[in-house]
């Protein structure tokens, strides 16, 4: 089953700075991985829809394979278990600084409308934040539901004038 998690960090934590909180959760969800972990390099971005004094973020993508017999309600918590361990705190107003944020952005192509769980994620084909790191991994990817691919996706999206590339290496298990 092929799973693609975006990782964003704005705020500092015992665990390290964002840039840090970053690259040790792209660690921990590899160790998830049944057979292959793609791993974008990381990002700096604007925020989006935060408030004005928000502190940049650090983003990336990993595309990786899970259990077949693992179900999406389960992958979720354990994503919730790595924010945790990074020190996230809930609950907290939407879109202020966190430690660590793990999106699921797609679980096979599952769909599901829950207010626990939507999938594919409902806001990752206008962010560019999203699809730049998810571009790096793979431009065609198809997220469940959209024709086009991931790189016809963030083409049509203006591009983030804060944008930079923090590492340039791609790695993979
Ligand atoms: N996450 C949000 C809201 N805004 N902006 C950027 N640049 N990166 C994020 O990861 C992000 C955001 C909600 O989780
Ligand atoms: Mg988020
Ligand atoms: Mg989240």
């Amino acid at each position: 089953m092929e799973v693609c998690i975006s990782i964003g960090s704005n705020l500092a934590s015992a665990q390290g700075s964002p840039e840090e909180i970053v690259a040790r959760a792209i660690q921990e969800l590899r160790m998830l991985s049944l057979t292959y972990c793609q791993a974008s390099s990381l990002y700096e971005t604007s925020p989006v829809d935060c408030s004005p004094d928000a502190p940049t973020f650090i983003n990336a993508v990993v595309k990786m394979d899970v259990a077949q017999s693992m179900a999406p309600a389960e992958f979720l918590g354990m994503l919730q278990a790595i924010e945790q361990k990074f020190g996230r705190e809930r609950p907290q107003r939407p879109n202020d600084a966190r430690t660590l944020d793990l999106d699921l952005i797609s679980f096979g192509m599952v769909r599901a409308h829950r207010a626990e769980l939507e999938l594919p994620h409902p806001r990752a084909h206008l962010r560019a934040f999203v699809l730049t790191p998810l571009v790096e991994v793979d431009p065609n990817f198809n997220i469940p539901g959209f024709a086009e691919s991931a790189e016809q996706l963030l083409a049509q999206l203006p591009s983030d004038p804060q944008l930079r590339m923090l590492n340039s290496y791609l790695t993979e298990m």
